[in-house]
């Protein structure tokens, strides 16, 4: 069986003290007994805190993106290394904010994410397509090749360490959802995909998160189909209470 995950993406928000109550209130709300892995994103400067203020709770404090180098001069870059001196041993790469705002390519997301992979850490890769490839009916053919361009060397070992999630880019922050038909479409695809390149026993084992202006209204219905193994939410997450229904909701 497969894992069910929830993970918030906090993106470019919070200071250091709102990243700490934001912590503490997901932490006290949080059941005891829980159907899925919950992690959370804060921006880099307040990892260290985040995690140690994580400690000896079921959160777990993730990293929003990292570079494909190991040191020396890359202003203002953050390495796995680094991240994983402060405790961090997951990274979500490839968002569409960063392939669309920082125009990380394919090339850059693969070199991230082979260093990511050889480093030990695991991976929430995001693949999804923009609303003019869905319109044209050209969204499975841009998901797959995002997915195949990344992550098509690694072997099927190295999958043990990656989820994916599936982010179409016209419901991101837009209070636009993919339907849970859409959603389920799409994630059985993209498992088929992979098992037909690593068969069906690392596809089987695969998490495929949805991600795009999930919130308590909706996510019961979303993560209630067979291929969708959790989310991952931003806007969201960013609220104890929200994050915490959602928590509540697999
Ligand atoms: C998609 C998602 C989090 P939101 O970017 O990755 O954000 O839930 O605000 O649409």
């Amino acid at each position: 069986m497969r894992n069910n995950i929830l993970a918030g993406n906090w993106k470019m928000n919070c200071d250091l003290p709102m990243t700490q109550e934001l912590i503490f209130n997901i932490k006290k709300q949080l059941p005891e007994q829980l159907d899925c892995e919950i992690m959370v994103a804060p921006s880099h400067p307040f990892l260290y805190a985040a995690f140690n203020d994580s400690l000896e709770s079921p959160i777990e404090v993730i990293a929003q993106n990292a570079s494909q180098h190991d040191s020396g001069a890359f202003t203002g870059e953050v390495s796995i290394d680094m991240l994983q001196s402060v405790g961090i041993k997951t990274v979500i790469l490839g968002h569409s904010e960063r392939r669309d705002v920082f125009l990380e390519t394919d090339d850059i997301l693969a070199a991230k994410t082979h260093k990511a992979i050889e480093k030990g850490m695991r991976v929430i890769f995001c693949c999804g397509e923009h609303l003019e490839q869905r319109k044209s009916g050209e969204h499975f053919k841009t998901v797959t090749e995002q997915i195949d361009k990344a992550l098509f060397k690694l072997t099927a070992k190295d999958w043990k360490q990656i989820v994916i999630a599936y982010e179409p880019v016209w419901a991101i922050g837009t209070g636009e959802t993919a339907s849970p038909e859409q959603a389920q479409e799409m994630h059985h695809h993209l498992r088929k995909f992979v098992e037909d390149k690593y068969g069906e026993k690392t596809a089987d084992k695969l998490s495929i998160l949805y991600g795009g202006s999930v919130k308590p209204a909706n996510a019961q219905e979303i993560f209630a189909q067979p291929d969708v193994d959790g989310g991952l939410v931003g806007g969201a997450s960013l609220d104890a209470d929200s994050f915490v229904a959602i928590a509540k909701s697999f």
